[in-house]
């Protein structure tokens, strides 16, 4: 068997002078080959790295030019992209922020394997529901609260007209470092844009055929929030694949399940199919989970299957 080298999280990128006195900071943009980081000391600037060295934005990083640490992360979110890879896309967060809007719709599953990765990853979930100055938002605004009200925080906001940010950055400025996530073209830069006007990010046009946003930030930024907190701005991802959910272990995060996962099922090893003694299943035959709650935990817990049989048959 090959010897696996120890992934190190040091980079020495240069030269190998260390006089320079060592500095703590935090990654606030990466740009593949530098980082941008935010010292203690209030200033900021680039640092060259090695490609492929790991770090995200959000690490808290020691630097003694040329050489970079990366601290220990108290948290660390990550995702399964459409080819199937593990990536790692933030790190020491609070709070990921599921930004969506009626156009561009969320894919299927979207919504809740980000909140089954926020939770399995100790982060809390949110959801924002953007655009809602727009009257053809209505009626995905109504469908989507009535799922989702009494489960996470829901705040329903326009960055065009600023409606319900106050509450957004009253809710960020108690101290999180918030993560926005959401396909490309909800409106994650522009809400960025009403909270903090000087930051002025990109934001995409709106094609008038499918009113599909247009892939437009390349880079997740963390940003200090006047109010309080700081927020990352990410690039839209179209996916939001499960990472290290089980599907055994997928009912616990699953949104709508809280109340169910209080009472053990019979069978320790209950997927909530069709088992006896099945708590899921009490709670849905007395209407307190919904037919919607049930049916798309059942389409993910499908694919995490799906991905298991797969897996078993590599090996
Ligand atoms: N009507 C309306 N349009 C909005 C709102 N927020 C954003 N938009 C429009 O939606 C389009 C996409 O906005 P962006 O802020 O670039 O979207 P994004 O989520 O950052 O997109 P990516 O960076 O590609 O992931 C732009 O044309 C915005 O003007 C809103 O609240 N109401
Ligand atoms: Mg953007």
């Amino acid at each position: 068997m090959k010897n696996k080298k120890k992934k190190k999280s040091r980079d020495n990128v240069g030269g190998t002078s260390c006089s320079a006195p060592e500095q703590k900071g935090v990654i606030v943009a990466h740009h593949g080959i530098a980082v941008d980081i935010l010292f203690e000391s209030g200033e900021r600037r680039m640092v060259k790295i090695k490609r492929r060295a790991g770090h995200v934005v959000g690490d808290n990083v020691l630097v003694q030019e040329p050489r970079l640490t990366r601290l220990p992360r108290r948290t660390e979110l990550r995702r399964r992209d459409s080819r199937g890879s593990v990536r790692i896309v933030g790190a020491n967060l609070d709070v990921l922020c599921v930004v969506v809007a009626h156009l561009p719709s969320p894919t299927p599953g979207y919504i809740d394997q980000a909140m089954v990765t926020a939770r399995e990853s100790d982060l809390l979930p949110v959801l924002v529901i953007n655009k809602g100055d727009l009257k053809e938002s209505e009626k995905f605004i109504a469908e989507t609260c009535a799922i989702y009200k009494d489960i996470v925080d829901v705040f329903v906001v326009s960055a065009v007209t600023g409606q319900g940010l106050d509450a957004l950055e009253e809710f960020m400025a108690q101290g999180f470092r918030s993560f926005f996530v959401g396909i490309t073209g909800v409106g994650k830069s522009s809400l960025l844009n009403a909270i903090c006007p000087e930051l002025d990010l990109r934001v995409g046009e709106l094609f008038e055929a499918g009113n599909r946003g247009c892939n437009t930030t390349t880079v997740s930024t963390l940003h200090t929030l006047k109010g309080g907190g700081e927020l990352v701005d990410t690039p839209g991802f179209n996916e939001f694949g499960l990472v290290d959910v089980s599907p055994r272990d997928l009912a616990g995060y699953f949104p709508g399940f809280e109340q169910a996962m209080e009472t053990p099922c019979r069978f320790r090893d209950c997927r909530h199919r069709t088992e006896p003694g099945c708590s899921v299943s009490t709670l849905l035959q007395e209407g307190k989970i919904s037919q919607e709650r049930y049916t798309t935990y059942l389409e993910i817990l499908d694919q995490l299957e799906a991905g298991e049989a797969r897996f078993k048959t590599r090996r």
